[in-house]
């Protein structure tokens, strides 16, 4: 799906700002047609932020169902005999819309974007309601999967199985554009370098008939080839590659020409060519290694709400720290930190919303012992063939909307999914071969837990890369990296001589509490942490097959409340106001020097 754009034949109209906004509490908002007038008794709300943590109210931030967003919109006369178009970057997990009384668009999934066609619903010049409900529960059936259970006082309490705070709400921009009537739909990129040369491959979906004209210019925008057709493919002899920590995007310029006009649309493109070879991950025949984080869409008081002004920042924080890359943990994140890594050569792992196909973890996480036991986990009971088929859809919606960025270089489908019990390879296989159909040009993975170790794993061997998350000395031999040293030794050795594929440790770290200190190794402490993601270095170093270490979280995080959690998962190397734990200094140390030497 397209990012709207604005340019000479497209407009752009941001719906960011203040909305009205109620909390459905009794869960009436539906049979009262709320839509159909002004939301009664409403306060404001910015959009994009989430809802959770904006009034200092415990039942809001704990609220589990219905919310209401509304505003008016004003359709500019100029855009006369243009198609008009209603699109949600997010909203988190569903969504129902209504432009005036008439329901527009639904949708499932909290991460990927949705638009309505309203060109035949708006007058011009004239004020227009719209009316978006906004659910946050989690079932068996939705990605992520969740349970809601009803207490005997009647109270309904959202039960989640992965460890970061269900925030729920408009996270992300939504706009009005403009195309023509006869319009692009869509463009699907796939670019290619090889020794000097590069390969644009592309085709263009159109609404109407019409003919396609496509251009390519270098960035100064000279023009360096051209193609006719509305599949084809432009050769460069002398290309620029794009390069981690180097970036350069060409663009390429489609025109749809029809009885109607020209729609234009342009898309930077990146010539970057990825290949694994054994247990080396190529980006354009050289080796790359992953030096980053699993990080969050999170902060204060805004919760997972996108904001420029902290996306540059943590950028310049990971260039401060010579990182080059980092996963999106635990969904996918807003196209503004794509198009970001696109322009700035940060290379990203590509998640989507199946965090905590788990119930083992769930039992943990939830303490709940009326929760069904794990191996009920893929027998239909709890994850089932709904469950399946939505993520299939996540899966669709995620490569639909990020297969043309460079920075993008593998799929990862699930994280910490439970693959011990029977059903498990039956549930991923064929999820894991639609991300491979749906795009050959990228290597696909699944996100591995501690708990399904090299046995325990049923679907390693189907995954391009092997991606590990361990917290061998925290979570188990509390505090001894004596004793973790040894583990996580042995088991890189067996993971290595068992697939001979690459390997990222895509998790590891330990809690930490910013001030705590310690000269003799106490946990929580920020000596401790920097001792655990020392003793951690030292052993991928010894391991030619880890091509890559994601410190477990950029920053801290808010949770669910539980007796680990001292105000949020603390694992960050920056506390969540971004200041920096004494482990931000090691980890300086040691990317900035570049490739870690094998030993
Ligand atoms: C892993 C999860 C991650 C957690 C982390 C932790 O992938 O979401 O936050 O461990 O426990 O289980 O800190």
């Amino acid at each position: 799906m397209l990012r709207p754009i604005e340019n000479d034949v497209r407009e752009l109209k941001s719906l960011s700002g203040l909305w009205l906004f109620a909390v459905d509490t009794d869960g009436t908002g539906h049979k009262n047609r709320v839509w159909r007038s002004p939301l009664h008794g409403a306060r404001e709300i910015p959009v994009p932020a989430s809802y959770n943590d904006l009034y200092a109210d415990t039942a809001i931030k704990n609220h589990v169902g219905d919310v209401w967003y509304q505003r008016t919109i004003q359709i500019p006369k100029g855009w006369a005999g243009q198609r008009i178009v209603l699109r949600f970057d997010a909203a988190t997990h569903r969504a129902t819309v209504w432009l005036d009384d008439t329901e527009i668009v639904q949708h499932e999934g909290g991460y990927t974007p949705f638009e309505a066609d309203i060109t035949a619903l708006v007058n011009l010049g004239t004020a227009h309601r719209v009316t978006i409900c906004v659910n946050n529960e989690l079932h068996f059936h939705t990605i992520p999967p969740g349970r809601v259970v009803t207490l005997a006082d009647g109270r309904r309490k959202q039960q989640v199985f992965h460890d970061f705070f269900n925030f729920a709400g408009l996270h992300r921009p939504v706009w009005l554009y403009t195309t023509p009537k006869s319009h692009i739909a869509d463009v699907t990129v796939i670019a290619g370098y090889d020794q000097g040369r590069g390969l644009v491959n592309y085709r263009v979906t159109a609404s109407g008939a019409g003919k396609t004209h496509v251009r390519l210019r270098d960035a100064s925008g000279e023009e360096v080839g051209r193609s006719i057709g509305a599949n084809g493919a432009i050769s460069l002899a002398k290309a620029i590659p794009w390069q981690p920590g180097k970036a350069y995007l060409y663009a390429l310029e489609v025109d749809h020409i029809s009885d109607d006009g020209t729609d234009r649309y342009t898309i930077p493109v990146g010539l970057r060519t990825i290949k694994i070879e054994g247990a080396t991950f190529l980006i354009n025949g050289e080796p790359f290694y992953f030096r980053g984080f699993g990080k969050h869409e999170d902060s204060a008081i805004r919760g997972k709400g996108h904001d420029d002004a902290l996306m540059v920042h943590d950028y310049a924080l990971l260039n401060w720290l010579g990182a080059n890359s980092y996963r999106t943990a635990h969904y996918p994140y807003a196209e503004d930190m794509l198009d970001y890594a696109d322009r700035h050569g940060i290379v990203v792992i590509d998640e989507t919303a199946a965090v905590g196909i788990n119930l083992m973890l769930g039992a943990r996480l939830t303490g709940d012992p009326t929760l069904p036991p794990p191996h009920e986990l893929f027998t239909g009971q709890t994850i089932s063939s709904r469950t399946q088929e939505v993520h299939r859809q996540a899966i669709r919606e995620l490569i639909a909307r990020d297969k043309n960025h460079p920075s993008v270089v593998m799929w990862s489908i699930a994280n910490e999914p439970d693959l011990k019990p029977a059903g498990s390879r039956e549930y991923f296989a064929p999820l894991l071969a639609e991300a491979k159909r749906l795009d050959p040009s990228r290597p696909v993975t699944s996100v591995n837990i501690m708990f399904n170790g090299v046995d325990d794993d049923s679907i390693a061997d189907l995954q391009d890369v092997i991606c590990l998350n361990r917290y061998w000395g925290w979570y188990t031999d509390n505090g001894d990296l004596v004793s973790a040293e040894q583990t996580l030794d042995a088991e890189l050795t067996a993971w290595a001589k068992r697939h001979n594929k690459p390997i990222i440790i895509t998790e590891y770290g330990a809690d930490t509490m910013p001030g705590l200190h310690s000269v003799t190794g106490e946990m929580w402490s920020e000596e401790f942490q920097a001792e655990f993601l020392n003793m951690y270095h030292r052993v991928f170093d010894r391991h030619p097959a880890v091509v890559g270490e994601h410190v477990w979280n950029f920053a801290d995080f808010a949770t669910s409340q539980g007796v680990t959690r001292v105000g949020g998962n603390r694992k960050g190397v920056f506390a969540r106001d971004r200041t920096p734990k004494a482990s931000a200094h090691l980890l300086r140390q040691r990317w900035r020097a570049g490739l870690p030497k094998k030993t």
